[in-house]
């Protein structure tokens, strides 16, 4: 943890130091040497991000030791570090790896409010007296996301009998009784994000540009708060470059 702050003030500050909204999702593939694959790439590209979201496939093989040094060097950047393992179990074995990857330094965790609601309650509870963010999953942006997020459920918790709703809107009544830090609506759904974006009760964080088809600029307009981007800097050419044309294309808007 960088400062005595919460997360939302953290990735607000380093939004404006660095004078961008974009989270690089670091998700390398078969990487000889991963740690200084890590290195090279967030010492390249520090100045045009605001954080870094790491997934299984970094946490697991670099081990805790390793994890802490790259975190601290993110942090020596002033970048906050997200860590993507969509967590999803029951509170106490939440409440251990929370507390493991709490002490390797991340920022904030993205959890999922399938949980139920005072599970995830109990959980962002926990994380901000641990001083860490809890991101909530409302809606994804692969394809099959809406045969999952989008189907109907019974809403039990009305007050006034029960109701009919899409999945989402019951996550998304989760996170907010539960005061998270963001809520995670995948840019392949705009219209989702549109709805989401009026009376958001945190900011919105979306992945899923450009690789996965959202567009940038759309996402923008709908209300997005922070750019989730992976493959399309990492995997082109010139990943600096594109990530100075991806901020210039959201400072233009
Ligand atoms: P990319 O820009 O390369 O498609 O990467 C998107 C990142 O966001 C990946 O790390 C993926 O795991 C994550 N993600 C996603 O793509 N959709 C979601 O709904 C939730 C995610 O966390």
């Amino acid at each position: 943890m960088s400062s005595g702050e919460n997360f939302s003030s953290r990735i607000w500050t380093s939004s404006k130091k660095k004078q961008s909204n974009i989270i690089l999702a670091l998700d390398p593939v078969q990487e000889n040497d991963l740690s200084k694959y890590l290195n090279e790439i967030v010492s390249l590209l520090e100045s045009g991000i605001c954080a870094i979201k790491f997934n299984l496939h970094v946490i697991v093989p670099l081990g805790q030791d390793e994890m802490t040094k790259i975190i601290q060097m993110c942090h020596s950047y002033g970048i906050q570090v997200i860590a993507d393992i969509k967590l999803n179990d029951i509170p106490s074995t939440n409440e251990i790896a929370l507390k493991c990857l709490v002490e390797e330094g991340f920022d904030a965790i993205i959890a999922n409010p399938i949980i139920g609601r005072l599970e995830t309650i109990e959980l962002v509870k926990k994380a901000h007296s641990l001083g860490t963010g809890i991101l909530a999953i409302i809606y994804m942006s692969h394809p099959g996301a809406s045969q999952t997020y989008g189907i109907q459920v019974y809403d039990k918790s009305e007050k006034n009998g029960i109701r009919r709703v899409p999945l989402y809107r019951l996550l998304l009544k989760y996170a907010k009784e539960a005061k998270v830090d963001g809520l995670v609506v995948g840019a392949t759904k705009p219209h989702i994000i549109n709805e989401i974006a009026s009376g958001k009760p945190a900011p919105i964080f979306s992945p899923g540009l450009g690789h996965q088809g959202g567009s940038i600029l759309q996402a923008s307009k709908y209300g997005v708060d922070y750019f989730i981007i992976g493959r399309s800097i990492i995997q082109s050419a010139e990943p600096l470059k594109t990530l100075g044309l991806l901020q210039d294309s959201l400072r233009k808007r």
